[in-house]
């Protein structure tokens, strides 16, 4: 898959986009993931990507210049163009049913905001879809990306060993996951409880569903039980 994102900050993301699941997955080539610096596609002698907003009022707004050039010279006629995400917090909220849709696509051309706002032309005109990772304030939409390229890159056939594919399972099945326990038996005076040591694979079994039902109708009862908010399958 072909991700490419538009940022002003590209260095954000080194790091993030570098190392374990995305380093291994862009090293392989199962992921062909692109950075690029909206200045590129400024113009000016300052570079500036942002203005004072019509109709007054705090702050500036991105310009809508800058993300149509970027869009057109990377991929050219609208019915070239990848699926086109624009990062904010007004988007549809990710959860796992969209992040599987995402993961299905040849491309995808994700597009950070920052500032105030971003001129509602790119909203409109270049968007297919507007995605926010939750219900909180981030400064941008980078941090947004990482979330949301992370999470479909896990999903490409070859990424995940089976071993690790397994966990998406547990939120596929809109449940939180059982309680974990390693080595040692006893530590600092907290026991693994009996049943998972007991090698009783179908009780092992029984607990452990009965915990994970337990820990999400207390934690995540919109999970359970249908309330706002819960689709998560
Ligand atoms: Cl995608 N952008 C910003 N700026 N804030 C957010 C968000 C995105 N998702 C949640 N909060």
């Amino acid at each position: 898959m072909r991700i490419d994102v538009v940022t002003i900050f590209p260095d954000y993301f080194h790091g993030p986009f570098d190392v374990s699941l995305l380093g291994r997955a862009r090293r392989s080539g199962l992921l062909d993931l692109r950075v690029h610096d909206l200045r590129r596609w400024a113009t000016g002698r300052h570079r500036t990507v942002d203005d004072t907003p019509y109709g007054g009022g705090p702050g500036m707004v991105m310009a809508p210049a800058p993300f149509f050039d970027a869009t057109e010279e990377l991929y050219g006629a609208v019915a070239d163009r990848p699926r086109t995400v624009l990062l904010t917090p007004r988007g549809r909220p990710l959860r796992q049913p969209l992040v599987r849709e995402l993961a299905t696509e040849p491309g995808l051309l994700v597009l950070c905001g920052r500032y105030e706002g971003i001129d509602e032309r790119v909203h409109e005109a270049l968007a297919t879809d507007e995605v926010s990772v939750g219900d909180y304030v981030l400064s941008g939409g980078e941090a947004a990306a990482c979330v949301l390229v992370e999470a479909v890159t896990r999903l490409l056939p070859g990424v995940l060993g089976n071993a690790e594919s397994v966990v998406e399972e547990s939120f596929s099945g809109s449940r939180l996951e059982y309680p974990h326990y390693t080595r040692p038996a006893v530590y600092r005076g907290m026991a693994v409880p009996e049943v998972v040591r007991s090698g009783d694979h179908a009780r092992v079994a029984a607990w452990r569903r009965a915990r994970a039902l337990a820990i999400t109708r207390e934690r995540r009862p919109d999970l359970v039980g249908g309330e706002p908010g819960g689709e998560v399958d």
